[in-house]
Formats: structure tokens, sequence, C-alpha cells
């Protein structure tokens, strides 16, 4: 499984993005054992660039064979090793699914009043509605494939809008807030031990996140 890293200067960044995460997550709730290769992505080695020619990680060898994207990668982790399931319904597939590239344009927006930041909240309030009428998770009581992609892409929202926005989910939506919440009493997403295993530093997402921001 191959890892961005990153060497600002003398400490090294290991930067867990939400789509390696999501693999990870989903490799340790079926108990599968794997190891991680860090790549510098201020130098991308060629053999990572031969398998990889968009240079994006996750990048995954399944069976001596590589596989690049996160959704390629889970399917074929949930069709080799169907036990636990992990499936989400296809009907309830796309809960969430415009969170994260709302966030991400609210997060570059310089113009407090673009309309990003109003998108992001629209996107949040459906979200909030749905956990209310069929949570906890989206699949009901069970986490599901979908609470893996989403989770960490939330991880990630909530510690880089917190800290280049000082912004934060509004209380007006106490089902994400809920959903989001790390309280070991508590069955959420944030507090699943995988989740916390895996999950990135706060200031490796802060840094990790820096360049979209000043660029
Ligand atoms: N659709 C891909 C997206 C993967 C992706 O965008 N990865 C980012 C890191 S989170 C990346 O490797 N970007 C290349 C770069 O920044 O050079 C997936 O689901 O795996």
């Amino acid at each position: 499984m191959c890892v961005r890293v990153g060497q600002p200067c003398k400490f090294t960044l290991i930067i867990i993005g939400p789509f390696t995460q999501r693999v990870l997550l989903t490799l340790e709730e079926k108990h599968l054992p794997y190891d991680m290769k860090l790549i510098d992505f201020a130098n991308k080695p060629e053999w990572f660039l031969k398998l990889s020619p968009e240079g994006k990680v996750p990048l995954m060898k399944l069976d001596e064979k590589w596989i690049a994207d996160s959704d390629v990668i889970t399917q074929s982790l949930e069709e080799k090793y169907p036990d636990p399931p992990l499936g989400t319904p296809p009907e309830k597939a796309s809960v969430g699914s415009k969170i994260f590239s709302t966030f991400i344009s609210f997060l570059k927006s310089k113009d407090p009043n673009d309309g990003t930041e109003q998108a992001l909240l629209s996107e949040l309030t459906s979200f909030n509605d749905y956990i209310k009428e069929n949570g906890p998770f989206v699949n009901g009581k069970e986490v599901s494939a979908v609470d893996l992609a989403l989770g960490p892409k939330l991880y990630h929202l909530q510690i880089a809008l917190g800290h280049y926005k000082k912004w934060s989910v509004p209380d007006s939506l106490p089902y994400v807030k809920s959903y989001m919440k790390c309280l070991l009493e508590f069955q959420t997403i944030f507090s699943m031990v995988s989740f916390i295993k895996t999950r990135a530093q706060p200031e490796d997402v802060i840094a990790g996140w820096r360049p979209k921001v000043m660029g």
C-alpha cells in the first residue's frame, strides 16, 4: 500500500489522505494484514510513476497485481474478502458524495460571498437530514463502505476548515456533529479503533492542505 510522505524541513510528514485512509480502514475492518510503502511526493520514484502514471496514492498490490484508485481497491477487497461484508446498498452509495468537493471549494475560496460556504452547508444539511432518519451510520446500525469513505473526508474537513477558516459544523446540524464525534461510549466512525489507528495527525492534515489554501 503506498502512502504519501514529504520532508518540509527536518521532520518527515506522513500524510494519510482521505482516499488512503479509506483503504486502510477497509483493510483494518476486514482484519487483513498489510504493509505500507512511503512515497516522497516531492520526488516521486520511477517505479511508483510506472505503476501509477497519474502519480496518485493509494496504490495497492493485491495478488501480485498493482491497483490504483480507492473505489477500485475497496471493491476488489470486498470481492476477494467478503467477510465481514462492508458493502453499502447501491441506492445509498452516493449519500454525502458532494461534501468533499464543496469542502475543497470553500477551503480554497478567498471571497466570503462567493457561495462556497453555502454550497457546503447545503450538502451537510442534506446529510444531517439523512442521518437523522436513517443513522447512526449511512446504512443504519452497521458501518459500511460509504462511512469508511466519508469519515476520512469529514475528518480532513473538520481539521482543515477549523485551522484555515476558523470554521466548524454549526450547532444547527446536530446529526452531522454526532456522526463526527469521537467519544468512546458513542458508536461513531471517528471513535472506531480502526479510525483512530489509521487517521493522520492533525498537524499533518494542516500541512497537507496548505498548498491548496495558498495556491
Ligand atoms: N480517485 C482517487 C483519488 C486519489 C487522490 O486524489 N490522491 C491524492 C492524495 S489524497 C494524490 O495522490 N494526489 C497526487 C498529487 O498530489 O501529486 C482515489 O479514490 O484513489
